[in-house]
């Protein structure tokens, strides 16, 4: 059983008939094609929220400069993406914040009546941002939750346990050779700690040999926090990264229950294999209707599109009750 919200008005296609597969790709994919603001070429890696009976989102946009940053979002149903062409402008103590050098792959997610977004901010060098919005127009930057190197910053949706509950990624200040999802725990968004080893790359596949990390916000289950997560593959042309999904204690988020041993989508569509960087599906959000199941999640393909694919998450908890491993 899902424990969420439910949103009757999210996007959704029924699985084509004679396919089998748990996670199916929207018919209309991409949703967004290259250059879709003047100032940007690409926006992908992304996150979509519902918001106030419509959805709302934060974006990663790469300018025409080739740098990432973010930019706020609205959309009516979901799949029509009303992007802003300028960056987000972070409000800090003092009034303006200095501008990000650069931040991509955000994330959002609602605690208590506020939006936070997470994202790869510049310490320098990469490292988690952290800040709060509640109407999508006025974003408010909070400190640095993570030291260089981190990426992959993704805030669970409530305390559990009496704290709020963030997992990273630790890496390099390039393109990560290795990678494991760790998880800390925070009295107050400040002050984090009590760090625990999650998973590690590896798991039974080689589609996640290389490195992990988390991508949407968990997904509350009676059965457990269920974790789309991205997972990379080394191969003689490069990196490869494709999805797949975990199931988390409810208590103790750091004990696998139940691991996925396949993926759940790797790059096969144009779209995915094409682009500024080919063989990407990595994804940053997921809309879940509670109590049906419904997923879509949102994923980036090839860093250059922003995809959507769709499942049950009933479904997909069955399966890595069934099949995975710890
Ligand atoms: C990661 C991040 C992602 C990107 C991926 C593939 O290191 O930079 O934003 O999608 O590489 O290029």
């Amino acid at each position: 059983m899902i424990i969420g919200q439910a949103i009757p008005n999210m996007p959704w296609e029924e699985r084509p008939a004679g396919c089998d597969s748990l996670v199916w790709r929207f018919s209309a994919n991409p949703l967004i094609d290259w250059n879709p603001t003047p100032s940007t070429s690409r926006i992908y890696n992304s996150a979509v929220v519902p918001f106030e009976g419509a959805f709302a989102g934060v974006f990663r946009a790469d300018g025409k400069n080739g740098r990432a940053n973010l930019h706020a979002g609205r959309s009516s149903d979901g799949i029509h993406l009303d992007i802003d062409d300028g960056i987000i402008e972070w409000i800090g103590k003092d009034g303006i914040a200095k501008p990000r050098s650069y931040a991509y792959d955000p994330r959002v997610v609602l605690i208590d009546g506020t939006y936070y977004v997470t994202w790869c901010d510049d310490f320098p060098g990469a490292s988690i941002g952290m800040g709060w919005t509640k109407d999508f127009k006025a974003f408010h930057v909070m400190e640095n939750p993570c030291m260089p190197f981190n990426r992959n910053g993704v805030l669970f949706p409530r305390k559990i346990n009496g704290k709020y509950v963030l997992l990273s990624r630790p890496s390099d200040s390039a393109h990560t050779p290795f990678g494991d999802i760790v998880l800390s725990q925070s009295p107050d968004m400040i002050h984090w700690g009590c760090h625990r080893m999650v998973m590690r790359a590896g798991g039974q596949g080689w589609w996640e040999g290389v490195k992990i990390g988390a991508g949407p916000i968990p997904i509350e289950t009676s059965e457990g926090w269920l974790l789309f997560y991205h997972g990379v593959s080394g191969t003689c042309n490069g990196f490869v990264y494709s999805y797949g999904a975990v199931l988390l204690d409810l208590d103790e988020p750091w004990k696998v229950i139940a691991r996925g041993k396949d993926y759940l989508i790797t790059p096969e569509k144009p779209y995915e294999t094409t682009g500024f960087v080919p063989n990407v599906c990595f994804p940053c959000a997921t809309l879940c209707d509670a109590p049906s199941g419904r997923t879509a999640i949102y994923y980036g393909a090839a860093d250059t599109y922003t995809a959507m694919a769709f499942c049950n998450v009933n479904e997909v908890v069955d399966w890595l009750k069934k099949t995975g491993a710890v």
